[in-house]
């Protein structure tokens, strides 16, 4: 029996040790799991660090960037890798919102609400987060973001404080543009 696939979006973010590399390790983890298909990243931003207090820009900075997917795996199943990864980086829960070496959202599980004690999607705040509608933007300019409507006119009513990563040219943090880190199979995706 086939599993049915289900498309996803995830949200990355790092403000502590190396970043891009964090990042990308993660998304290359994740990419090559049981159960996920079609990975495709977005490019990073740099972005200043939201705090329970508001933004703070004297805080380390962020590098954010999502990523769509298909999966095979059931919303806790996702969460459960999501978290392995981050712990596998070095992610300890301390402070809620404190600074981190990688946080992994889930932003959609297809069309799916889920609201439990471990998860609520579509994330409820992500609407309002232009760390993560502007890269999705990049990676989807005809993004619609379930319950809120397009992206590009939620990330143009909030305006965007991203900036693209600087030395984007230096390979080792740098993406350009979306990349796909498909494992390899590709079964028929009409
Ligand atoms: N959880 C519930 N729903 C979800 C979901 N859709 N995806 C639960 C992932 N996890 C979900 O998360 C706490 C619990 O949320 C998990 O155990 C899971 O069961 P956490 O990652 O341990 O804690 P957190 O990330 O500190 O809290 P929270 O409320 O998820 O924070 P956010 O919303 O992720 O925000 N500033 C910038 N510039 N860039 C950032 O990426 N991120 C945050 C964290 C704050 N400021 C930021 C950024
Ligand atoms: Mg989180």
């Amino acid at each position: 029996m086939i599993a049915q696939r289900v498309n996803v979006l995830l949200a990355f973010g790092a403000n502590l040790g190396d970043r891009g590399e964090t990042i990308a390790a993660a998304q290359r983890g994740i990419a090559e799991s049981s159960g996920i298909e079609r990975f495709e990243a977005s490019p990073l931003r740099e972005t200043i660090a939201l705090t329970p207090s508001g933004p703070d820009p004297h805080a380390p900075r962020y590098l954010n960037g999502v990523a769509r997917a298909e999966t095979s795996l059931s919303p806790h199943e996702l969460l459960d890798l999501l978290q392995r990864i981050e712990h596998e980086h070095g992610r300890v829960r301390d402070v809620r919102w404190g600074d981190r070496t990688l946080d992994i959202d889930l932003i959609l599980y297809g069309g799916r609400v889920i609201r439990d004690e471990r998860l609520t999607v579509p994330h409820p705040r992500a609407h309002e987060r232009d760390f993560v509608l502007s890269p999705w933007l990049a990676l989807d300019p005809h993004a619609v973001l379930m319950g809120h409507g397009r992206v590009d006119a939620l990330l143009a009513a909030i305006g965007d404080t991203t900036r693209p990563l600087e030395g984007a040219s230096d390979a080792s943090e740098a993406q350009e543009g979306a990349h796909s880190l498909d494992a390899g199979e590709s079964a028929a995706h009409a």
